[in-house]
């Protein structure tokens, strides 16, 4: 039997403001051409395709990696930000299922912002995992390249360090105690500091070659379901091996196997807790004819319900009520 049918609303997002390196701004389109919606209407569920936010002028740049000025760029990551809260917010609000579709993962600041602030005064706990090869945690202090796709999730967990202009819904958003960082193997000296500091959980590599994904992924699901919570998903392209996923711009050697990723995100749609995905990162012009992106797509549909034998293993249960 099919697993219970949900209305995701799809949510691009082309920018690449929070990175160095251009092209993730293409990522929707690449996932829309990879066949994302079809994919998930073969599984039943209903799709919406909002279309992407995006910038409303651009300024030519020659250079092949952003040459436009940090503070430009600042200003552009925090506009976007405050978009894609509301927008998300709204489709929260709708009882539908968000997937925001990246982008640098500097968008994360928004798409978390507006699950917080749907669940929060409904009394539902976040949860976030973010599955990269980075832990996203510096800040403008510690960031070792000024980057802001570096630092959404010390700004979403409320680090100090991050001036006036940050301000906005999702500082401060979210409690550390339920972060957890899945695939990470390239972590900056001071920011491994701060995420240690604050507790937040890291299952990098090197764990997961000790204990497994299975066990892995099994504790963030028993911590999410004990608090009843509502399990947002962050999946940043370059957690994947660059073997299997090389359309990324920040490639790290050691990445997460196609199996071990399959059955992340198998297991993450048996426990039935995850409301709301990111998938980010995706860079089109340094792909491989595609390659990344059918496997985000891949990867997506084993998050809303396919299997190999189409078996269902209990029901799913989204949590946007
Ligand atoms: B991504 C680095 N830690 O802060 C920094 O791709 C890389 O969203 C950040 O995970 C990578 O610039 C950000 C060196
Ligand atoms: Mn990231
Ligand atoms: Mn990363
Ligand atoms: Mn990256």
């Amino acid at each position: 039997a099919p697993s219970r049918p949900v209305r995701i609303d799809l949510v691009g997002v082309a920018t690449a403001s929070g990175a160095s390196v251009r092209g993730c701004g293409m990522g929707p389109e690449a996932l829309r051409v990879a066949g994302l919606a079809e994919a998930l209407m073969d599984l039943d569920h209903a799709v919406a395709d909002h279309g992407d936010l995006r910038r409303a002028q651009t300024s030519p740049s020659t250079h092949p990696s952003s040459a436009r000025m940090p503070e430009e760029r600042k200003a552009d990551v925090l506009e976007m930000a405050a978009r894609i809260s509301d927008a998300g917010h709204a489709i929260l609000q709708s009882g539908h299922v968000p997937v925001f579709l990246g982008g640098d993962h500097s968008i994360a600041m928004g798409t978390v912002s507006a699950v917080a602030r749907y669940c929060l005064p409904r009394q539902k706990p976040v949860h976030v995992l973010w599955i990269d090869a980075h832990a996203d945690y510096n800040t403008p202090q510690t960031s070792p390249s000024g980057n802001l796709h570096g630092m959404p999730l010390a700004l979403l967990c409320g680090e100090p360090g991050f001036d006036e202009a940050f301000q906005g819904d999702w500082l401060g958003r979210i409690d550390a105690h339920n972060v957890t960082i899945l695939g990470a193997r390239s972590v900056d000296r001071e920011e491994r500091r701060l995420v240690q500091a604050r507790g937040i959980e890291v299952i990098d590599m090197r764990k997961i070659d000790q204990i497994g994904v299975v066990a892995a992924v099994q504790k963030v699901i028993d911590k999410a379901k004990a608090a009843e919570a509502h399990l947002h998903v962050s999946l940043d392209v370059d957690s994947l091996d660059p073997a299997i996923a090389p359309g990324g711009g920040t490639l790290v050697p050691g990445g997460l196997s196609y199996r071990e990723a399959h059955l992340v995100m198998e297991m993450l749609h048996d426990c039935g807790l995850v409301g709301s995905l990111d998938v980010v990162e995706l860079n089109p012009f340094l792909d491989h004819g595609g390659k990344s992106a059918t496997l985000l797509v891949d990867l997506v549909a084993s998050l809303f319900g396919r299997s190999i034998m189409g078996e269902e293993p209990g029901p799913m249960e989204f949590v946007t009520e």
